[in-house]
This record gives structure tokens, C-alpha cells and sequence, in this order.
């Protein structure tokens, strides 16, 4: 199973250590492909992107996001990079599994709440002590499908 996670970078750093527990979380299911999203290391001033370049990044980035099996996506921070991967995500028919936390006192774009099919695309509220179970119960429910 090869996951892709995606959490904010650029859109602002306050929830890396909850990318941190979900991604630890997610490898116990399979491959995270895109685990430096969770590095501390990572900041928001793009450091890498001086070495790499943008577009490196966004083509490697999108050759991981096909590769995938299933997309991981926590939407608390707003970032306009894991808006564009889900909509990405969405055109080729990944399953995706969207987490906010509701104590964030945010309130979710309309536009990855309202594309919540039931089916392939799953906005899922939690609160972090949840996270495990959450993530638990999506893929078990995977596996029956
Ligand atoms: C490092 C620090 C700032 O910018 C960088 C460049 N590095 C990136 N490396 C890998 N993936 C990236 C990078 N920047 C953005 N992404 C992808 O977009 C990740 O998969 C994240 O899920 C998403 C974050 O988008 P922004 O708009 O919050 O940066």
C-alpha cells in the first residue's frame, strides 16, 4: 500500500507535529511517500525548493501522487498546495480520506467538505487523541472493498 500524505508546508507550519503522529500512524499500513511532509526540519521558507526548484518539486510531487494507492490529506491549515493535490487527486479517481480537527475553531472550505462523496472522497472531523483509531477504521474499511 503506498499512501500519500499531504499536509501544509508554504500554508504555514503550527500542525507538523500532528503530520508527525498521522504519518508515524500510516506507516504501520504501508509506504508514506511524501513523509518529509512531516519533518520538523521543514520549514515554511522553502529552504529545499532553493535546491530543488519548483517545478521539481511539483512534477516529483505528482509522479508520487500516481504512484499512490490512497491519498492522506489533514485540511486544518489551509494550504493552497493540498488544495491543488486533491483536486489532482479527485481527476484521478484516488480514494482520499480528508482530516479536520473541528477544535481549531476553523471552518472548512466548503469545496473539500461539499466534495465528500461518501465513497471515494471521506472528510473525516476528529480530534488529534483520535487519530489512530480514525485512520484504524479507514483502512479496515479499505480492505473490505
Ligand atoms: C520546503 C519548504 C517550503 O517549500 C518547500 C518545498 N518542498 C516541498 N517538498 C515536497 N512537497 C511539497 C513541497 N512544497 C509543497 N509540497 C506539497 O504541497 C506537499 O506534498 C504538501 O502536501 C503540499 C503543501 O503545499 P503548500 O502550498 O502548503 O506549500
Amino acid at each position: 500500500m503506498r499512501v500519500y500524505f499531504c499536509g501544509s508546508i508554504r500554508g504555514g507550519r503550527d500542525d507538523v507535529h500532528v503530520y508527525r503522529r498521522i504519518v508515524q500512524t500510516l506507516q504501520s499500513y504501508g509506504t508514506v511517500l511524501t513523509e518529509h511532509v512531516s519533518s520538523t526540519e521543514l520549514t515554511d521558507r522553502g529552504e529545499d525548493a532553493a535546491a530543488a526548484g519548483d517545478r521539481a518539486i511539483h512534477d516529483r510531487d505528482l509522479d508520487w501522487l500516481r504512484q499512490s494507492d490512497v491519498v492522506v490529506a489533514e485540511v486544518t491549515q489551509p494550504s493552497l498546495g493540498v488544495g491543488y493535490e486533491l483536486g489532482r487527486a479527485v481527476s484521478m479517481k484516488k480514494k482520499i480520506l480528508c482530516l479536520f480537527r473541528p477544535a481549531s475553531g476553523r471552518n472548512l472550505s466548503a469545496m473539500i467538505r461539499g466534495a465528500d462523496d461518501g465513497d471515494l472522497f471521506v472528510v473525516k472531523d476528529y480530534s488529534e487523541d483520535e487519530v489512530e483509531n480514525v485512520l484504524q477504521e479507514f483502512f479496515n474499511d479499505l480492505k473490505r472493498t
